[in-house]
């Protein structure tokens, strides 16, 4: 996990902690480490902030010793993960009942597994949710989701392809009060995320559900894509918060702090595998900690 990244880390330390009295050689490794960064999925403007704020240091006099390093660039990295706002589902889902989440995303980047393991996190905490397929476009994310449910034993709510999302998501709602569900997981279909009919369905959806909180879904293993994605979305309809799967796959390692740098909202959990347990509550601290793990 994030094995490229730590590299990146690792191989810059070592060579500026043996050039620290050459102003100038630390300076043009700040800018190779740069490129390194760039190369883990560190969104450009992300490397060169870091960059930048390194040189800072550096021209200030600060950085007379390898721990000075170590230090700043976790205060830099910190720095990211810094005010961008809490978003705990459960506390939020305690104190608003009915509690809607819309689940936004480009198509296989987890969407539904996500929602199937943020249904039984859900449960676990004492809540009754239930599952909407809103997902009327792709042909089997119906059934998909009736799997999960019959795994989980989680029910949901499906409808008919080619119905709309909006009023179907709309029903659940009504249907799920009645009958005691306080919290409803809506899938929405993924396709190209520049799909502009798409983009009108979300913002359909959006306006007649109400939702809570809209979580941006994306893959890890897409890189600076997923990056991308997250600006358009949130651009598009907005985003709360966002899940980053297939981290257990993931070796460059520069998603999460890159999604920190650019969208500047919180990431709440990471995909860690495909069963219903593999999701953890994303810890900025944790992240930090394992990119510059050995590096005092
Ligand atoms: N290793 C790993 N695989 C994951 C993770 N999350 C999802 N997957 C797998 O990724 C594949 C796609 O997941 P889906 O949940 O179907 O993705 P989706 O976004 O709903 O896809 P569409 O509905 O086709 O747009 C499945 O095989 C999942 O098991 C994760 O965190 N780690
Ligand atoms: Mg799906």
């Amino acid at each position: 996990m994030f094995r490229k990244l730590k590299e990146a880390f690792a191989r810059f330390i070592d060579t500026a902690s043996s050039i620290l009295t050459s102003r100038e050689k630390l300076l043009e490794a700040i800018e190779e480490f740069k490129l390194n960064l760039v190369a883990s999925d560190v969104a450009y403007e992300a490397a060169e902030d870091i960059a930048a704020q390194l040189s800072r240091r550096v021209e200030e006099g600060r950085v007379k010793r390898r721990e000075d390093l170590v230090e700043a660039l976790r205060e830099i990295l910190l720095g990211y993960f810094t005010n961008l706002g809490a978003l705990d589902l459960v506390s939020l889902a305690r104190s608003r009942k009915p509690f809607k989440i819309v689940f936004l995303g480009v198509n296989g980047v987890g969407k539904t597994t996500t929602i199937a393991k943020i249904a039984v996190y859900m449960r676990g905490n004492g809540f009754k949710p239930l599952m909407v397929a809103a997902d009327t476009f792709r042909a089997g994310a119906q059934e998909q989701l009736k799997i999960h449910s019959e795994r989980t034993g989680i029910p949901v709510f499906t409808g008919r392809y080619g119905w709309d999302p909006a009023a179907l998501a709309y029903d659940a709602v009504q249907y799920g009060v009645g009958r005691g569900f306080d919290v409803f997981l809506i899938d929405t279909a993924g396709r190209m995320h520049v799909d502009v009919d798409l983009v009108n369905e979300l913002k359909k959806v959006v306006r007649v559900v109400k939702p809570n909180v809209k979580i941006l879904v994306v893959d890890a293993l897409t890189g600076n894509d997923a990056v991308e994605q997250a600006r358009f979305f949130n651009e598009a309809v907005g985003v709360d918060g966002v899940v980053v799967t297939k981290v257990d796959a993931y070796e460059e390692g520069g998603v999460p702090l890159s999604l920190a740098y650019v969208l500047g909202k919180p990431i709440l959990f990471v995909g860690v595998g495909q069963d219903y347990k593999d999701l953890k509550p994303f810890n900025p601290i944790e992240y930090v900690d394992r990119v510059l793990a050995g590096l005092r």
